[in-house]
């Protein structure tokens, strides 16, 4: 078969690209792409492969694991290679994987797997000669690994020597190495305060303490071990026949297998296996890139072998990458409610964990000064979970010659007012107040939103559009707005004009602590107004509290004290809560919650479903008689309200010795 030039060049260019990657990655720990992109060339090859057979040449990386090994460290030859895993990227590919397994052992018989989440670290090899840990290699490129037996034994999961009796003359264990997200957070933490560079994720981090020749400095860094096969094994009296008995027999020994490794027969059960961990992966305490499948028995391991890098028998099902790479095509500056500016990475668009990322944070300028991100940088993006898209790192080695640094302009861009840094905060904050028209835009936003004023109907978009036409200018101005001047705004008909104008209406019923969330005070959230609301019960008395007064309540330090007396002292706030109440904005009386209730500064967790009240109004009456409502059960909740088919918490409750009570009780306590 003749092999297009264009398929030859491509085949060199990705040979070069991947054994550059893989030196990058493997032997200097500073990636220059991210996994997905190397994914894709590692795919693309493949294919052309495929395609080609005769392609398929001993030197493609293809045929190879990793990267070099480091000098500084003494070679190990693996007796049984380290091999590494084939992946997949979505159900389909997952079928098919499962499809291939039956083909090759000729049977349409589900197939029994066992499951484990793929933990985002380094691969090591542990090797034990009549029970005692001799050596610790890294996969290296799979034939020829580093010794790195000084700074492994550091790692205090590890056992240095093998429980039990039945322990065999040779077993090597084989695991991944990583860092848990606590241990890097606190780390990263402590690298900042020593002025050191911060790690860029927890698998840099695991593979940088690894590294370290001086075995004290591993032997500071919170590196763990999770086990998850075998390679040489020899001596052992009965030998394991299925992989979930080989794991428990290193469990057994005294390594530390996957808490989540389980069994699970066809792929129906499989892809709800990936779909669970991948709903717990957030608050998993590790970072996990995938699900690891490998076929149970171990004679059909062996019946299934290997092709080219990677056993038939096992498939890593990869989640959707969280960090990809991308362009910064400009930095803006947004301006918050409190005058806060921050500025924002726009990107060219790029998918990343499930969605389409085009803009990320770069909080301030102590963080872009750290990262040193530029316009025009090529850098990594990385959105996990709900997580807002944050840049990781600006790929130096792409940056063109004459950038200029990025430094946030000392006037604020809406309004050209000064900017000022507050001492002791990162943030620069526009000092033009409610002149800066993105302030109020913010403000009265803030004002209309749900757990404020709750204005059905005033949406982001239309306040924007009532600021920029300067139909209104503060809160109370909302209030005078008519029909007309709503119903000749953008996209906006006669219906939707009235209906906005009886929602403002509907609004002006409202109750204290909403009114005093909805004016905006600088750190008073909707829990620090609940607590104003009870305390004072009325504006008047709030009004003219000094800082002594209001730091007697719950949840009021000196700073919120001080920012709630600034704010009544300002004559502008005075006028625009003047005019609200003579717009007709008004809230029943607060009560004084009786002395001896139940509830107060009690804390409450509500759980399983209640049939006399929702689960709202259950919240709202707890929080009017004094109490707190937590969403979650510790030693701290008072009492727990169980409804029906309470599940977990309840137990967690009733293990913690805490009073449960139904929801007749609650009703009782309530009225
Ligand atoms: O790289 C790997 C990660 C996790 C693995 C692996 C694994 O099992 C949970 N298992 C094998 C067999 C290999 N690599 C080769």
């Amino acid at each position: 078969m003749t092999i297009p030039t264009k398929v030859l060049a491509r085949k060199d260019a990705l040979h070069k690209l991947i054994n550059k990657y893989n030196y990058l990655y493997y032997t200097t720990d500073n990636p220059e792409v991210t996994d997905s992109e190397y994914d894709r060339l590692f795919h693309e090859l493949k294919q052309i492969e495929s395609d080609y057979p005769s392609l398929l040449t001993m030197d493609s990386p293809t045929r190879r694991v990793g990267g070099q090994v480091l000098e500084k460290f003494d070679q190990v030859t693996h007796t049984i290679p380290m091999l590494s895993l084939d992946n997949v990227f979505d159900d389909e590919e997952f079928f098919a994987f499962d499809q291939r397994v039956k083909d090759w052992l000729n049977t349409e018989q589900i197939q029994v797997y066992i499951a484990e989440p793929k933990l985002d670290g380094l691969a090591i090899s542990l090797r034990y000669e009549d029970g005692v840990l001799v050596q610790a290699a890294t996969r290296g490129d799979g034939a020829v690994g580093e010794d790195v037996t000084a700074n492994v034994r550091t790692i205090s999961d590890i056992p240095l020597k093998l429980h039990g009796r039945n322990v065999p003359g040779v077993i090597e264990i084989r695991g991944e190495i990583f860092m848990p997200k606590g241990g890097f957070d606190a780390l990263n933490k402590q690298q900042i305060i020593d002025g050191k560079k911060a790690f860029v994720n927890p698998r840099n981090a695991a593979a940088g303490s690894l590294r370290q020749l001086d075995s004290r400095v591993a032997a500071s860094r919170p590196l763990e071990m999770i086990c998850y096969g075998l390679g040489e094994l020899n001596g052992l009296k009965t030998m394991p026949v299925t992989h979930s008995e080989a794991m428990a027999l290193v469990a057994d020994m005294g390594c530390r297998i996957s808490k989540e490794l389980q069994q699970v027969s066809g792929v129906v059960s499989c892809l709800e296996y990936i779909k669970q961990i991948g709903e717990r992966r957030e608050s998993l305490p590790y970072d996990i890139d995938g699900v690891v499948f490998k076929v149970d028995d171990l004679q059909l391991q062996h019946r299934l072998g290997f092709v080219s890098r990677a056993p038939r028998w096992a498939i890593a099902h990869k989640f959707p990458a969280q960090q990809e790479m991308t362009v910064v095509e400009d930095i803006e500056i947004q301006v918050g409610r409190t005058g806060a500016l921050t500025p924002v990475a726009r990107l060219k668009p790029v998918f990343v964990g499930g969605v389409t990322v085009s803009n990320a944070t770069l909080h301030n300028q102590d963080e872009i000064d750290r990262k040193d991100v530029r316009v025009g940088d090529t850098v990594i993006v990385r959105r996990a979970g709900d997580v807002i898209p944050e840049v990781v790192q600006v790929v130096m080695s792409k940056r063109a010659a004459d950038v200029a640094a990025y430094k946030i302009p000392a006037q604020c861009p809406i309004c050209d007012s000064l900017a000022e840094r507050v001492e002791g905060e990162a943030v620069l904050r526009c000092t033009g107040g409610l002149y800066c028209a993105a302030q109020r835009k913010e403000a009265i936003k803030h004002f209309a939103s749900r757990k404020a004023m709750d204005i059905d109907g005033l949406g982001d978009k239309i306040v924007e559009q009532l600021v920029d036409e300067s139909l209104i200018g503060d809160p109370a101005d909302l209030f005078a707005l008519t029909n007309e001047q709503l119903a000749a705004l953008e996209r906006m008909g006669d219906k939707s004009a009235e209906n906005l104008v009886n929602a403002l209406n509907d609004a002006k019923q409202t109750k204290f602590a909403r009114f005093l969330y909805s004016l905006g005070i600088r750190e008073v959230g909707e829990a620090t107004a609940r607590s104003l609301a009870l305390h004072f019960l009325a504006l008047d008395t709030l009004k003219i509290a000094d800082e002594a007064a209001l730091i007697e309540i719950e949840d009021v330090g000196p700073v919120v004290a001080r920012n709630i007396v600034t704010f009544f002292g300002q004559v502008h706030n005075q006028v625009v809560i003047e005019r609200l109440l003579d717009a007709g904005v008004t809230w029943p009386q607060e009560e004084k919650l009786s002395a001896n209730s139940e509830l107060s500064g009690k804390t409450v967790v509500l759980t399983g479903t209640l049939e006399q009240l929702s689960r709202s109004e259950a919240k709202e009456k707890l929080l009017a008689s004094g109490a707190k409502v937590a969403g979650s059960v510790s030693k701290k909740t008072d009492y727990v309200v169980a409804g029906l088919d309470a599940g977990s918490k309840l137990t967690k409750a009733e293990g913690l010795g805490i009073t449960v009570v139904d929801e007749a009780t609650l009703i009782e306590w309530i009225r």
